[in-house]
């Protein structure tokens, strides 16, 4: 690769990893093991200028590698765009391979004007077990065209290029995964925690083209699975700044207790906020409800978290369209935006709520600002259902705003599986299982060890109880405990 390809190709790397066409966690694979690492190249034909980068050095590379070919061809459905702008870029005609052939009309499998003999590149995205390529080649042989090299974009280095190496088709790739986990890390993207967990992964994990494991099935444990992995580490997988900044406060604070504060007088929560705070990662509000509010108790809450080092989270669980939202966020006589670290919204609307908070607050105060969207409730009879839980997930961890997201507010842990993401979970108490409203409780082993919850929440559990600092002290060993139980195993 020419030297200034080689500074696009590590700025392209970044850029992939930004706007998540890859990341690191826990990912459910074809093969049956979760892999640490999972590709989704498909996100990028929502970023023009990165489907420009992309096709730019394929061109040059395979001029490089001198892959002349009559036509190309890109692997349905992620490579079929790429393959396009290689096409119109080389002038080289391009041929469409139907994943099924249409059951009217010309039932063709391969759309294009092409004769027996004529040569074809074959163009796709990411390379596992090559299995996806053979089915593409396997189809053109079929017509009489002749395969012999494809290029890609990610090779996942887990034996694909050997699986085609026997089918007489070469594969040449832009990316390895190795050249882009040391572009990471050399960037700071990343720990070297992070890519020896991966490296172990796929050292073990090499495929056959049939989807069997070259090995006898291996035995690798995940090291991303977030519910074993200590805060520490998952601050350095996290993409929004807010979310790193709580991770590194639980753990050096020894702390994932949030306290709900849901108190109507100024002096209350002044109160409780000077003798919890000592206990606490997060000083939960729900400002509406205070009686007596002005700017002063923000003044004074903002003093105590910084005495005592905690976050503050107002729970106003935004849920409207982004205009309304950007000035409930920023105006009025609360003006969240300006004190809040972290806010929570329903995902109801879509990723319009995040626009709408996007544009509430100042760029100044942007890197400063995270938002827990509502995954699940602990109220019974409410209406989230699967899908809902599925989409908020996808909003939280896929497009432009995974910046912005620090982590979700739910009751379960397959709710969501990205570690640098952190799973509030209200509903916690020690002595009861409801309240005369339905609120339903759990103990704080049970939310953290068996709900997956990395912070609990604690409201009337502490504000009820004779002295609130023995409670809020009591709440804490607890759910430390328990956190430090969960990743010992
Ligand atoms: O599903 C939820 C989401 C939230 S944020 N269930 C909840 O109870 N909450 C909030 O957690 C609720 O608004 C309240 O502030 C706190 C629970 O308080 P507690 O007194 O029942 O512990």
């Amino acid at each position: 690769m020419i030297a200034k390809d080689m500074a696009q190709m590590k700025s392209l790397a970044i850029k992939l990893f930004e706007i998540n066409a890859f990341k690191f966690g826990d990912f459910k694979m074809k093969v049956g093991i979760n892999s640490p690492v999972y590709f989704d190249l498909r996100v990028i034909v929502s970023f023009p200028e990165v489907m420009q980068t992309v096709s730019d050095l394929l061109v040059s590379y395979i001029k490089e590698q001198q892959l002349t070919a009559k036509h190309v061809c890109g692997v349905p459905y992620t490579a079929l765009p790429l393959a396009t702008l290689v096409s119109v870029q080389q002038n080289t005609p391009m041929l469409v391979r139907r994943k099924e052939a249409k059951n009217y009309g010309t039932k063709k499998i391969i759309e294009g004007i092409f004769n027996a003999g004529d040569t074809c590149l074959i163009v796709e995205d990411v390379v596992t077990s090559g299995s996806s390529i053979l089915d593409t080649v396997n189809d053109l042989t079929r017509e009489g065209i002749v395969v012999t090299d494809a290029v890609v974009v990610v090779d996942r280095e887990q034996g694909g290029a050997a699986n085609i190496a026997k089918h007489s088709v070469r594969m040449h790739s832009l990316f390895t995964l190795s050249f882009l986990l040391n572009t990471l890390l050399e960037a700071g993207k990343i720990e070297r925690d992070t890519v020896d967990a991966v490296a172990k992964y796929i050292a073990a994990c090499q495929i056959n083209s049939d989807g069997t494991f070259a090995n006898d099935k291996p035995q690798v444990v995940n090291d991303f699975v977030r519910t074993r992995m200590p805060y520490e580490s998952r601050a350095n997988l996290a993409k929004c700044e807010l979310a790193k900044q709580l991770f590194l406060l639980m753990s050096t604070k020894k702390t994932n207790l949030c306290l709900a504060a849901d108190l109507t007088k100024c002096e209350e929560i002044l109160d409780v906020a000077e003798k919890c705070g000592p206990y606490i990662c997060v000083l939960k509000t729900h400002i509406d409800i205070v009686e007596d509010f002005s700017q002063d108790l923000i003044r004074q809450l903002q003093n105590l978290a910084k005495k005592h080092n905690f976050l503050i989270m107002e729970d106003r669980k935004f849920a409207d369209i982004a205009n309304t939202v950007s000035h409930q966020y920023r105006d009025g006589i609360y003006r969240i935006s300006e004190w809040a670290d972290l806010v929570t919204a329903h995902s109801l609307s879509g990723r319009s709520i995040l626009v709408g908070l996007k544009a509430g607050v100042t760029t100044a105060d942007s890197k400063n600002r995270g938002v827990f969207l509502l995954g699940e409730m602990s109220a019974p009879g409410n209406l989230i259902d699967d899908k809902y839980k599925e989409t908020t997930s996808k909003i939280a961890t896929e497009g432009s705003f995974v910046d912005f997201v620090a982590g979700v507010v739910c009751q379960s842990k397959e709710c969501f599986s990205f570690p640098g993401l952190i799973q509030l979970t209200p509903g916690v108490k020690i002595d009861e299982t409801s309240d005369k409203l339905g609120q339903q409780y759990n103990t704080p082993e049970h939310v953290i060890k068996d709900k997956g919850g990395d912070i609990g929440v604690v409201g009337r559990g502490i504000l009820q109880a004779k002295c609130i600092e023995t409670a809020a002290a009591l709440y804490r060993d607890r759910l430390w405990a328990a956190y430090i139980d969960r990743v010992a195993k």
